[in-house]
């Protein structure tokens, strides 16, 4: 019901985390005046956390991006979308003429809608005519993605965040969802209070291990190990679906044999999990009636995070655990439409729903609508173009909304490539770090101000409405897109978001049935049948892999990239704090800043008073690759010999310290396994940086 003393209230979609809340946004003068929960948001159900409720300030902040801007000399020049347009295309293609399509590249925003990033990939396959299109899943989930399709098929969670309620014991490994995703994280304190048999797996307290019944402490990057662990002890102790096990699976005996190997004993020695522990996780998931397990970046940011996937995979599939209500996979994923970027294909080997580019009778579907030819070898991952631009091979870039010289690992190696380019293009609401070393800026448009549609970590698809116009002469990502497509030469031929959506829906069988009416105010979950029927649980009947059976794995523990030693004894982990997001661009321009204004390092009390380190007191950060200084703060949270901080303040700059080891398959950086040397520093300069201006 629209309030009277208000102008309007428009029904979206949170662009912040994964969750996918419902809001509504009521509107005053062009401005957004509060935001109130959807009380129908099927995700949310009437929640929402500090991010989506509060901080929407950002948007009206007076450091938005209002004009295009072009470089001269160490600054930027104010300039018209003509000049701006005219300038990115015509050096794009002299670019593209001169060293051929593959020496440019581009990144899509998993902060922006599915038809932004579908645009964008048309724009880097069709307008230039490469596959070096990736997105910033890359340094998320992409494991995830990887080993699901793997065992089950798909890559998508198997169920919703329903199934929480529907859950007897739930598996919380390696993710925060308290901070990362306050509004699961609270159901999940709401179930555990009605008696969910919540077990977390963090190397760190974290606040939902308060109201589980067990917690596991792992070292860093022994995830494998304790999965193995579990599976020993259900194995062992006959917790397995025998009859689930033949009728749907295959690999089991070899997966179980690896397992054979690793005792609670053993799995202690490896983690540093009391063996009865790693026997009594076994039991609360194995005798449990429904059980789901739920992860987040604890899992993939490692350097064998994909075959950790593999492994909770292999336990679900041991005892049967998928494909009911209840029972559940889900991965938490991160930004708003992390998900919907990937399913969109903005990735270096994928067209849309996952269909590799080498397939054939797929390329020639995309081929004939696009009137185009398109290269069918894989293009480059982020990391692989970082690389090729300080080898040279590669001239020019277009990033559209991620701020990799902040939030990618390795600070150092990002800039050098950065710096290294011919030509680059940001497109993002703010400046960034990123496009200090940008040739030309492009002022987008935020969440609040553009329509579309966002996937949430259910693989549920949902509107996204302007409530907001941009401010200046700002535009939104879609129109940017189609804009500097059709000056290279390619009409894309949409109006509307929604045409492009059409598009989708023609071209891509999973989302055959996906309509901006049946959307409506509740989403559908993907696959979307022709016919609308939407899909809560996959693999109610069979897996979406040949045969239609389940896939487990024989993949035995391996060591994490990097290791303690005399010089960088202790493993540093990094991760997120509640009131900010990844780069900090929005949360930093808005009253969060207030209840968070400066980050710090957490510490426990034995390392602290071993190295002289008081609360507060600035300390010196020392990686192999690089070196911060950020305050210390004291706390038992922690364990012993390990450290943590995030990665939300350009004035930290946390990744300087992160180096260039990454998941075996995917190239997901280890951000989460990083050995450092801590020290007091010798004097406190009497004035500190300030931190960000507002
Ligand atoms: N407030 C806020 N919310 C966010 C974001 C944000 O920046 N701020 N970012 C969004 C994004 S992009 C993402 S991807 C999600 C991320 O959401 P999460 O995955 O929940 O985030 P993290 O805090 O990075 O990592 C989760 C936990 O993994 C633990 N961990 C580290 N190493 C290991 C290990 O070896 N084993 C185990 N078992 N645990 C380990 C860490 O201690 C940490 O508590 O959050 C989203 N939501
Ligand atoms: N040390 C460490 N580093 C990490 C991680 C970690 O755990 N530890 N986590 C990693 C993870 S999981 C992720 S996902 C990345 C995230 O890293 P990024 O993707 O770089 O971070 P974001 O802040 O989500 O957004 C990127 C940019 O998009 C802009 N933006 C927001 N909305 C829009 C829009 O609608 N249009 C346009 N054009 N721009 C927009 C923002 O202003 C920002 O500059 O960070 C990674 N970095
Ligand atoms: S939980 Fe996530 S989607 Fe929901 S309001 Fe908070 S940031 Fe937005
Ligand atoms: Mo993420």
């Amino acid at each position: 019901m629209i309030d009277s003393r208000f102008d309007t209230t428009v029904t979206t979609t949170c662009g912040y985390c994964g969750v996918g809340c419902r809001l509504e946004a009521r509107v005053r003068d062009d401005a957004v005046v509060s935001i109130a929960p959807a009380l129908d948001g099927p995700a949310n159900e009437g929640h929402t956390c500090l991010k989506g409720r509060f901080a929407h300030r950002f948007s009206r902040h007076r450091e938005r991006l209002t004009t295009p801007l072009i470089r001269e000399g160490h600054g930027f020049r104010r300039a018209s979308w003509e000049e701006a347009v005219a300038l990115v295309a015509e050096r794009l293609g002299a670019i593209r003429a001169a060293d051929g399509p593959d020496a440019i590249a581009g990144l899509a925003s998993s902060r922006a809608t599915n038809e932004d990033c579908y645009a964008m990939q048309r724009l880097m396959r069709a307008a230039i005519g490469t596959n070096n299109i990736d997105n910033c899943s890359r340094v998320c989930h992409s494991p995830t993605s990887f080993s699901l399709r793997k065992a089950f098929g798909l890559s998508g969670a198997t169920g919703s965040f329903a199934d929480i309620d529907r859950a007897d014991a739930l598996i919380v490994l390696g993710a925060n969802p308290t901070e990362a995703h306050p509004v699961a994280g609270a159901r999940i304190k709401q179930a555990a209070l009605r008696g969910l048999r919540l077990v977390t797996i963090d190397p760190r307290r974290i606040e939902l291990a308060d109201y589980g019944v067990l917690h596991l402490s792992p070292r860093p990057g022994t995830n494998a190990a304790v999965l193995h662990g579990i599976a020993h002890v259900l194995v062992r102790d006959g917790l397995i679906d025998e009859a689930f096990l033949a009728e749907r699976t295959e690999g089991f005996g070899e997966a179980a044999a690896v397992s054979a190997g690793y005792t609670p004993e053993a799995v202690e020695e490896i983690s540093g999990v009391p063996a009865a522990d790693v026997e009594a996780a076994a039991r609360i998931y194995g005798e449990a009636r429904e059980a789901s397990i739920a992860w987040g970046l604890g899992v993939t940011e490692h350097r064998h995070g994909s075959d950790v996937v593999r492994l909770i995979c292999n336990i679900a599939l041991m005892t049967g655990k998928v494909g009911r209500p209840g029972s559940a996979l889900l991965p938490m994923r991160g930004q708003n439409n992390v998900q919907g970027s990937s399913d969109m294909g903005a990735l270096p080997d994928t067209f849309t729903a996952y269909r590799s580019v080498g397939d054939e009778a797929v390329a020639r579907s995309f081929e004939a609508a696009w009137g185009v030819e398109l290269p069918r070898e894989r293009g480059m991952k982020i990391p692989e173009m970082f690389d090729a631009a300080v080898e040279g091979r590669l001239k020019a870039m277009y990033i559209f909304g991620e701020d990799v010289a902040q939030t990618d690992p390795n600070t150092a190696h990002v800039v050098a490539a950065l710096e290294s380019l011919d030509f680059l293009v940001c497109q993002d609401i703010f400046e960034t770090e990123t496009t200090k070393y940008a040739d030309v800026i492009l002022p987008a448009s935020s969440f609040l101000e553009k329509s579309g549609t966002f996937t949430n970590a259910e693989r549920r698809i949902q509107l996204v409405a302007p409530a907001i116009t941009p401010p200046g002469e700002a535009r939104t990502d879609f129109d940017i897109l189609l804009t500097v497509s059709r000056a290279l030469g390619h009409d894309m031929g949409f109006e509307t978001p929604e045409d492009a959506m059409r598009e989708i829906a023609a071209l891509t069988p999973d989302f055959a049935g996906v309509t901006y009416e049946r959307l409506g105010r509740a989403g559908l979950q993907w696959p979307v049948a022709p016919d609308g029927t939407d899909a809560k649980i996959l693999y109610e009947r069979e897996f979406s892999l040949p045969g239609g059976r389940g896939r487990l794995a024989a993949l035995p523990y391996k060591e994490p990239g990097d290791a303690a030693d005399a010089d960088f004894p202790l493993i540093l982990v990094t991760g997120r704090r509640l009131q900010h997001y990844n780069a900090g661009t929005m949360t930093r321009r808005t009253a969060n800043l207030d209840l968070f204004a400066e980050d710090f390092l957490e510490i426990h009390p034995e390392d602290a008073e071993r190295l002289w380190i008081g609360d507060g007191e600035l300390v010196s950060v020392r990686s192999r690759v690089g070196r911060i200084e950020i305050p210390a703060k004291v706390t038992d949270r922690i364990e012993p010999g390990h450290v943590f901080t995030a990665f939300h303040f350009p004035e930290v700059r946390t990744n300087l310290l992160v180096g260039a080891s990454a998941d075996v398959h995917t190239s997901c950086p280890e951000y989460k396994v990083v050995a450092v040397d801590v020290r007091p520093m010798p004097e406190v300069p009497a004035e500190r940086p300030v931190l960000a201006q507002v």
